[in-house]
């Protein structure tokens, strides 16, 4: 395994990074790239425990900022983005992570409390996200939103359903943002990555926790990793300032449109 930073050096035009689902798989990965490269590091979840431990292994050096946030309760999201601390208060770079699948059946068996908690947090987040942060970047005129779609947003399949429209949102809401960013230097970009294993807990949090079926869809299928996504962000947030990666479509190579999976005999 490689990563990009052993690789090339980074000289980023960016200070303070905020990245949503810190706490593991994606997220955490984003993390510690970022602190690699010299980045400040604000780190927000739910589990302050996890987000601990991620934090002890940003290095000495990383100035970095813990945020305990739900990011479905708007309210409390509001009041840790206005609290704080004046070195960490200039967001640079927004990375809108934090999202999930609920669920594995059709549509017509799907729970509405599972299709509320998608919206809630792959939708709504991420739109008060935006709300909150982007007038500050455009005033600064410095900034960069990556958000975190996925292939789902663009082919569908069976089971899909909120979960893939959820992730066309965030696919429609960055082509808009992009068309009104028009004329700023502020960058928008969406990285919609096909099925993610390593230490992204998604396949067990779509399943609902029964891990045996979690582990029976990865069995003999070569996932991407977390740290391929943490270094299509470096790549994007590291491009000269005039150019500006709309979307980045990635899968592995077991994996083609609409969810077709190669299954390695075991
Ligand atoms: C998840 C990607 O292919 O499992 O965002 O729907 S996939």
């Amino acid at each position: 395994m490689w990563d990009y930073q052993s690789r090339v050096k980074l000289k980023m035009y960016y200070k303070t990074i905020l990245i949503t689902g810190a706490s593991s798989g994606i997220g955490s990965a984003i993390a510690k790239a970022a602190a690699g490269v010299g980045l400040q590091v604000i780190l927000l979840a739910r589990r302050l425990d996890r987000l601990r431990e991620i934090q002890a292994q940003l290095g000495v050096d990383t100035q970095s900022h813990i945020l305990n946030c739900d990011v479905t309760d708007l309210d409390a999201l509001r009041v840790c983005l206005n609290t704080l601390p004046d070195e960490f208060s200039r967001i640079d770079v927004l990375v809108n992570n934090a999202g999930l699948a609920l669920g594995v059946g059709n549509a017509q068996s799907a729970e509405w409390d599972d299709w509320r908690v998608m919206i809630d947090t792959n939708c709504k987040a991420i739109a008060f996200l935006v709300n909150f942060l982007l007038p500050k970047m455009v005033e600064r005129n410095l900034g960069h939103i990556v958000n975190l779609g996925s292939v789902a947003g663009n082919y569908p399949y069976p089971g899909g359903h909120i979960y893939a429209a959820s992730k066309a949102f965030v696919a429609e809401l960055t082509r808009n943002l992009k068309a009104d960013l028009l004329g700023t230097a502020v960058r928008v970009s969406n990285i919609e990555p096909g099925m993610v294993g390593g230490d992204t807990e998604f396949s067990l949090v779509r399943h609902h926790g029964d891990q045996q079926a979690a582990d029976k869809l990865r069995q003999g299928f070569q996932a991407l990793e977390p740290i391929d996504i943490a270094n299509i962000v470096l790549w994007i947030l590291n491009q000269p300032p005039h150019v500006n990666l709309n979307r980045v479509e990635v899968m592995s190579i077991t994996q083609a449109p609409g969810r077709m999976v190669y299954h390695k005999e075991t």
